[in-house]
């Protein structure tokens, strides 16, 4: 017997390339957080993502394959609106992509910067073909499904009109909330720091990185990059880190042996929902 290909054969031709602009988009959405959203309701919702919460478009063949990293410890209500808003408009987008949830294990320190570092090379071990990395935080989700998740021959910054700061961006070199960086783009600036504990800074740090490399930061129109984050109270264990502000100084310094070549963390746990993947890891503590 023939030995089964992966090759697509006559049954299943190849789909035309994905347009560069999606059809069915439908611009600005109504978005708002009021009554808890149900997990079962958003999975009723969403019957075509696949396991581990992975999704192709049924009609084309996009150009890349996106990871949608998340940082994550303790927020499973957000991280239900989340799904619930964004596993549609990514769809609309006609994107190929995998949503990862990389959830920080135990109470010590919060490490956003660090935990993204794992998801990019988590998503990497779970398929090989993820060319673009858009890093999210769990509470903001936007506003426009014409603010395309997907990378381009520049870093992208998508959260540039965030409701709590008047949809404008709080400051030129702002970096925060929604970014995203092509698989080269993130290994040319030696990835993200890892020595960043605690909240703050480590945003900054990732545009000095760009900078640095001679990159620019590409960003859409700033009445189609809106975005409504999910109001919350100060979590524990993610204090202001008094660090921060010389940390920030040292980047040049600093980001040749601090980034994705260097850092150590364990997987305690890779669990394929419905919805998402969640990846649970000790990263350790600060020193
Ligand atoms: N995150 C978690 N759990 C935590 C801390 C952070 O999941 O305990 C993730 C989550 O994806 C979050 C992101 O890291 O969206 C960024 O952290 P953050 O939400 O603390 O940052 P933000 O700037 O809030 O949104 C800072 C505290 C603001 C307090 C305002 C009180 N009104
Ligand atoms: C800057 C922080 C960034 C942060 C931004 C917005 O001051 O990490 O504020 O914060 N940089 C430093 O502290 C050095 S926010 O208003 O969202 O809480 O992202």
């Amino acid at each position: 017997p023939e030995a089964p290909s992966a090759r697509p054969g006559p049954t299943a031709p190849a789909l035309p390339p994905c347009s560069d602009s999606p059809p069915g988009l439908v611009g600005r959405l109504l978005i708002e957080f009021t009554s808890p959203m149900p997990l079962e309701r958003v999975q009723r919702e969403n019957p075509g993502v696949l396991l581990g919460g992975r999704y192709a478009p049924p009609d084309c063949t996009p150009a890349q394959t996106v990871a949608v990293i998340i940082p994550f410890r303790h927020r499973e209500h957000h991280l239900r609106y989340w799904l619930h808003y964004l596993h549609p408009i990514l769809r609309r987008q006609r994107l190929r992509y995998g949503v990862y949830v990389i959830n920080q294990h135990g109470e010590d320190t919060f490490n956003r910067a660090k935990l993204l570092n794992v998801g990019f090379l988590e998503a990497l071990k779970e398929d090989a073909t993820y060319d673009c990395f858009i890093f999210s935080d769990v509470d903001l989700v936007p506003m426009d499904d014409r603010n395309l998740y997907r990378c381009g021959d520049q870093p992208r910054h998508f959260a540039i009109a965030m409701d709590k700061f008047g949809f404008r961006l709080p400051y030129a070199g702002y970096f925060g909330g929604v970014s995203g960086l092509s698989k080269a783009q993130f290994l040319r600036i030696n990835g993200f720091p890892n020595e960043y504990w605690g909240w703050g800074g480590e945003d900054d740090d990732i545009f000095n990185r760009i900078s640095l490399t001679g990159m620019k930061i590409s960003r859409p129109d700033i009445r189609i990059g809106r975005y409504r984050m999910i109001k919350h109270d100060r979590d524990k264990h993610n204090e202001p880190n008094p660090q921060r502000f010389t940390k920030i100084q040292n980047t040049k310094l600093t980001m040749k042996r601090d980034g994705i070549g260097s850092v150590r963390y364990q997987v305690l746990e890779v669990s394929r929902q419905p919805l998402f993947t969640n990846i649970t890891v000790d990263i350790g503590r600060p020193p």
